[in-house]
């Protein structure tokens, strides 16, 4: 499959691929649908630097989001299949939900993650 996706990095069995456009955290999450995709959600370290590595193609302090939210239960993150996380690579002192309006989550480029609003423009980056 990686040779239908220019571009991607692949870890494992996933391939993480951006289309080269900001969108917020909904309609990033239905272009990746729309495509046969998900969001980009690393699981373990392999797949989170495949995914920095996308954000590095795209240049200096690119951020995307990630398939993680705590809009149903505030600071419970979930995977968006509501199974509980089993990998996470906060940036120090986050999630900190921040003005009590931070539900979505960011991966910046040095790889680590941030809690932000989900109504930012982002990256889209998605794994099939
Ligand atoms: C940013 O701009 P400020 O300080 O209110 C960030 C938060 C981080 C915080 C870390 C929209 O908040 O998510 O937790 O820095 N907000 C945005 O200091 O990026
Ligand atoms: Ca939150
Ligand atoms: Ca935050």
């Amino acid at each position: 499959k990686i040779l239908l996706f220019h571009g991607g990095k692949q870890a494992g069995d996933k391939v993480f691929v951006t289309n080269g456009f900001e969108e917020n955290f909904e309609n990033a999450q239905k272009t990746c649908k729309e495509a046969g995709g998900n969001l980009a959600t690393p699981r373990n370290a392999a797949e989170n630097s495949a995914t920095q590595e996308i954000l590095h193609t795209k240049g200096e302090s690119s951020k995307s989001f990630l398939g993680i939210s705590d809009a149903q239960v505030e600071g419970i993150f979930k995977y968006l299949t509501g199974e509980k996380m089993t990998f996470t690579n906060w940036n120090l002192g986050e999630p900190n939900n921040s003005k009590d309006n931070e539900d979505c989550v960011e991966i910046q480029d040095n790889g680590k993650w941030n809690d932000i609003p989900c109504n930012l423009l982002r990256l889209v980056i998605c794994e099939f």
